[in-house]
């Protein structure tokens, strides 16, 4: 079976994607660091006394537009933000930001040791967790592209179009649509499956998408990427 996506109407500016429509085999959707870091109890959001009930609040719409795309035959794509055991990726700015809120990055937390590879705390919630096939990019940075290897594992699937899904809107989801922008892919954000810490900063990193004529893509909602694939 071959799908397209698009044209997304309910996309703003304008009907994702730019070239009309793609089938899903140039298209990827990434599901940005929905780790119980930043939405779980006990994580470093939590930790830093941020309402995690913000960043939960994409997950049941995540959740099924997997399942849409899973059936499509889509590539899923996870990331996890996370450092090294021994902290030698960990840059002492980012650390001693970390420490001056309250959790500090290498300590150790209710669900272990703060943004730590292998920790509880770093793994990806249940709701959106990888199933056997699909890759995981691990970062240190909040972009994906930052020393990852995710811009050749997209070129080698011939992805050119790119669906984001992640916590939080603002940072880490908004780093990674700039990077992509700049790269070329052509970059839609999902409102209702992403987050931030503050509902205003999840507004304004929406908003901005749409300037200049979409200055770093679209923003739509699942339903909309749902309602615009068609199957032969
Ligand atoms: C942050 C992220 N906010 N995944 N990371 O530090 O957005």
């Amino acid at each position: 079976m071959t799908a397209t996506i698009g044209p997304v109407v309910g996309a703003r500016p304008y009907a994702w994607p730019y070239d009309g429509s793609v089938p899903v085999g140039r298209t990827a959707l990434l599901c940005i660091d929905w780790q119980t870091d930043f939405c779980g109890p006990g994580g470093y959001v939590d930790s830093m006394g941020y309402d995690i009930g913000l960043t939960r609040a994409g997950l049941p719409a995540t959740a099924k537009l997997l399942d849409h795309v899973r059936g499509l035959g889509m590539l899923v794509v996870h990331t996890r933000e996370g450092h090294d055991p021994d902290l030698s990726d960990l840059p002492p700015n980012k650390r001693w930001r970390s420490a001056r809120i309250g959790a500090e990055i290498g300590s150790a937390g209710p669900c272990g040791r703060i943004l730590i590879k292998g920790e509880p705390g770093w793994q990806i919630v249940p709701e959106v967790a990888p199933v056997p096939g699909e890759v995981i990019v691990d970062k240190p940075g909040k972009g994906a592209f930052y020393a990852t290897n995710l811009d050749l594992v997209l070129r080698t699937h011939g992805i050119t179009h790119i669906i984001l899904t992640g916590i939080t809107t603002d940072v880490c989801v908004h780093t990674t649509m700039r990077e992509a922008n700049d790269r070329g892919y052509e970059c839609l954000i999902l409102s209702d499956c992403t987050g931030a810490t503050d509902p205003s900063n999840h507004a304004a990193a929406l908003h901005m998408v749409t300037m200049q004529g979409g200055v770093f893509g679209c923003v739509a909602t699942s339903e909309d990427v749902i309602a615009a694939t068609v199957s032969d």
